[in-house]
């Protein structure tokens, strides 16, 4: 049942069947297998289809899972590579279920507005071309023609192209990634924003900063050899699922896995392997050996405590603890850290992580018995105002004791999107290097622009001051994503023109500019046939491997162009006469558009044959034979200063997460089914403490609000749910809490917005 909601931007209030029940201490087992199909059938699958589309997935000859970035084996199951959440990210864009004209004629977007996120994604598969006319209320087709007409026409009419931006989400292959911003450059602009600029961000800045290199060190072997493992802001169970078998692996092979964490997450303290008969009947691996349960954006705090206590084990023991010969040789900047780490005043720092002293003793046991250590983090540590200190902070921890370049040790962001870390590597960059734009410049003779486009937060900016007039989006739900919903509808609104490449309906087309355009394309599952036959495309994991994904399911309608056509047709159309390249002859063939990339992009020499390998390849990354792409040539120590943790009195530090059922903004359920949240995401998860001492009774009704730069927000109506986490600590679920991240507080060098650390006040709903 929904209620009227407060604003279109925002999903209507749900969750009349609220249930909560303790929170599960394993993830997976027999759930989980019941769940992959129950999401299938529900998109109108048969068994034997869903069965036969589920095998498709991360096999080598087939398409890779639209899920998040975690790599696939180099020993695949055959039949069952992929793991729950893969399985709804798989249901939700084969669905049987259509979109058509008939839709969109008894839907204003009104009434579609007052629907429920998740009711919008179940509606099934965008089929055709659809424009919003200024004035109008309904959506109308028209062909895809006379849409890239209408675009080239909007922005042409621009004064200058740094009018418009184009945004890309990271389910984008690498041949539609490249393609773009090749025609936005050559268009005349790095207005060139992305879901990294909201996600993995800090991590690219933090680790380019220190070891030369935007992406992490390790791989599944690693992984697999590793003595320690320390999992920090992140929660596997739910959004990189397949990375506990890699987990159990390393398990078995002895490694210690710490997890840093406010929340007991369910996959981080056990799991049962869905694939091994005894574990779907209750056995299960336990994961994390020790589980730090720090405060929010304590994680500076608690890594230099770690380093203060490994200086002690060396003073007491010199030449065993820290790896002098690497940090002589391969390092700069150790003394400096040295003498920052021996001035902090240790009780402090464990004070502020809310870490006892004997669970950081136990760590650091585990940490010097290691010789191989790696750290894994997500979003937990990159969206937080020092998220690139939060970074920097790892890197100083592992290059102490030489734990980058070498097997079984180093870094390891794991990404989101499947594809984000191929698009940013295809050059989807607002911030592009001088090389590549060189690169551009040499490979297709014209002159790229130079100046910095803008990032997310940038881009909003500009589209409330009426700098960017046209917003163009290649996939993604930028209104939902962004932080500060209201904001961001208001900037949206302001556009002369929105147009969305995309899969499904999302609220995002509900908020139009004057003029507002959707473009269906085909899915990644789909087969894709250009005029040289069928094509596949190619995706970069989080680990640095190239490899191919082919879609054989019959598309959603025979008319719906793939991404890269669609980016071809565009700019043929913008670009007329004056263009570098002949863009319709390119995706006749989608081994032409690698060729270029093999021209264009360092590490892709031989691409067409070596993506044809089983399994592909891995892209050279510098870090795994120690060296540090610097000015000096060194891996970089660096202080980065614990960030003051006070708030006001009453005040809570609110993070925004994920459930057990969403990818991002898509809704999949109202059950979160780890932390026994069932039927409603309104809902804020508080320490019992904290809600008795603010007199709100359990299962109350709340109303969050904060005021940060002086703009008032408010998200009313949250049920208050009694939940083991730190004091002054809440977690609430993205997106209908964006409403309250505010748009200007970000991570200093990053611009990632603090979607994990949101002052807010919580008080009875009035
Ligand atoms: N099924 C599914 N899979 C997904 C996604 C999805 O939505 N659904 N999204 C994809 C994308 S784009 C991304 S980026 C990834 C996100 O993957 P995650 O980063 O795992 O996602 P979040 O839910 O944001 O979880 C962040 C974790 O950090 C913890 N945390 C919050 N604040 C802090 C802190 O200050 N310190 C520490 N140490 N921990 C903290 C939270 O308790 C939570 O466990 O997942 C990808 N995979
Ligand atoms: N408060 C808060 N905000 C956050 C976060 C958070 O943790 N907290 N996380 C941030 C992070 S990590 C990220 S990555 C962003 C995510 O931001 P986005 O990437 O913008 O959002 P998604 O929800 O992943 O996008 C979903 C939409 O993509 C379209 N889509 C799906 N598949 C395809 C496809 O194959 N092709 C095309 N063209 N379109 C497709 C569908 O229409 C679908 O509705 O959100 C960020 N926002
Ligand atoms: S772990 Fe990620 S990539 Fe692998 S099957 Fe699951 S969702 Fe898909
Ligand atoms: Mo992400």
């Amino acid at each position: 049942m929904s209620r009227e909601s407060r604003s279109p931007a925002q999903p209507p209030e749900t969750g009349d069947n609220l249930e909560i029940e303790p929170p599960k201490d394993r993830a997976a087992g027999f759930y989980s297998i019941r769940s992959t199909f129950a999401h299938m059938l529900r998109q109108g699958h048969t068994l034997p289809s869903a069965v036969r589309i589920l095998a498709q997935m991360n096999q080598k000859d087939g398409f890779d899972c639209p899920g998040c970035a975690w790599p696939d084996p180099d020993d695949r199951a055959a039949l069952t590579e992929f793991c729950e959440n893969g399985a709804k990210a798989a249901a939700w864009e084969t669905t049987t279920r259509r979109l058509d004209w008939k839709f969109f004629q008894r839907y204003s977007i009104d009434e579609l507005a007052r629907q429920s996120d998740f009711w919008l994604g179940q509606q099934g598969r965008l089929t055709i071309p659809l424009m919003l006319r200024p004035g109008s209320r309904f959506y109308e087709p028209i062909d895809y023609d006379e849409a890239f007409q209408r675009i080239a026409g909007a922005l042409s009419a621009l004064d200058s192209p740094n009018e418009a931006a184009f945004y890309t989400s990271g389910r984008t292959s690498n041949e539609a990634a490249f393609l773009y911003q090749l025609f936005v450059r050559a268009f005349g602009t790095n207005n060139l924003p992305d879901c990294s600029n909201m996600c993995h961000e800090s991590s690219s800045v933090g680790l380019g900063e220190t070891v030369g290199i935007g992406k992490g060190s390790v791989t599944l072997d690693d992984i697999h050899q590793a003595d320690t493992i320390i999992i920090m802001g992140q929660n596997p169970g739910t959004n990189h699922p397949r990375m506990l078998t890699a987990l159990q692996k390393a398990k078995a092979n002895g490694a210690r896995i710490i997890a840093v964490n406010p929340l007991p997450e369910a996959g981080l303290m056990s799991f049962s392997n869905p694939k091994k008969p005894m574990q779907i009947l209750g056995g299960s691996t336990r994961i994390a050996d020790l589980f730090l349960q720090v405060q929010i954006n304590s994680d500076v705090a608690l890594l230099k405590a770690l380093m203060c206590l490994l200086l002690e084990a060396e003073a007491r023991s010199p030449g065993d603890v820290l790896d002098d010969p690497f940090i002589q040789q391969h390092t700069e900047g150790f003394e400096a850290l040295r003498a920052h780490i021996t001035e902090q005043d240790l009780d402090a720092l464990i004070a502020s992580c809310g870490v006892s002293r004997e669970q950081l003793d136990q760590a650091v046991e585990i940490i010097l018995r290691s010789r191989k250590t790696i750290v894994c983090w997500a979003m937990g540590l990159t969206q937080h105002k020092n998220g690139v200190g939060n970074v920097r902070e790892i890197v100083n921890f592992l290059l102490m004791r030489g734990s980058i370049g070498k097997p079984g040790a180093g870094t390891c962001p794991v990404r989101g999107h499947s594809n984000v870390q191929g698009d940013r590597t295809m050059g989807i960059h607002d911030r592009p290097s001088k090389a590549l734009l060189d690169r551009i410049q040499e490979v297709f003779g014209f002159d790229p622009p130079r100046d910095d486009g803008f990032n997310t937060v940038e881009v909003i900016h500009a589209m409330l001051e009426g700098r960017v007039k046209v917003f163009f989006a290649m996939g993604g739900n930028f209104l939902q994503a962004a932080p500060d919903t209201e904001q961001s509808a208001r900037a949206l609104r302001n556009c002369e023109m929105l147009v969305h490449v995309s899969t499904k309906l999302n609220r995002g087309h509900l908020i139009h500019g004057k003029w507002s355009i959707i473009l269906p394309c085909l899915a990644r599952s789909e087969a894709d046939h250009q005029a040289f036959g069928a094509q596949f495309v190619t995706v970069e994991n989080s680990m640095g491997i190239v490899h191919s994904s082919q879609g054989r399911l019959k598309p959603a309608h025979p008319n719906l162009y793939s991404e890269p056509a669609i980016v071809a047709q565009l700019a043929q159309e913008v670009l007329g006469p004056e263009t570098p390249v002949d863009w319709c002859w390119l995706v006749e063939d989608y081994d032409r558009i690698r060729d270029l990339i093999e021209k264009t992009i360092p590490g892709f020499e031989s691409f067409n044959t070596r993506v044809r390998e089983p399994g592909g390849f891995h892209l050279y990354n510098s870090n795994r034979e120690r060296k540090f792409n610097t000015k000096s040539g060194k891996a970089r120590f660096t202080i980065n200063p614990a960030p003051d943790l006070t708030i006001p009195d009453g005040a809570f530090r609110m993070m925004t997460v994920r459930s057990h059922d969403q990818y991002n903004t898509t809704i999949y359920g109202e059950d979160d089914r780890y932390r026994g949240i069932h039927g409603g995401r309104r809902v804020v998860l508080m320490n019992e403490d904290d809600m008795r001492e603010a007199s709100i009774a359990p299962r109350s009704l709340v109303d969050l609000e904060n005021n940060f730069g002086g703009r008032r927000r408010v998200a009313q109506r949250f049920t208050a749910v009694p939940y083991p986490i730190p004091r002054r600590c809440v977690g609430t679920y993205f997106p209908e809490a964006n409403v309250l991240v505010p748009l200007d507080r970000f991570a200093e060098g990053s611009f990632t917005p603090t979607s994990k650390d949101v002052i807010v006040r919580i008080s009875p709903s009035r």
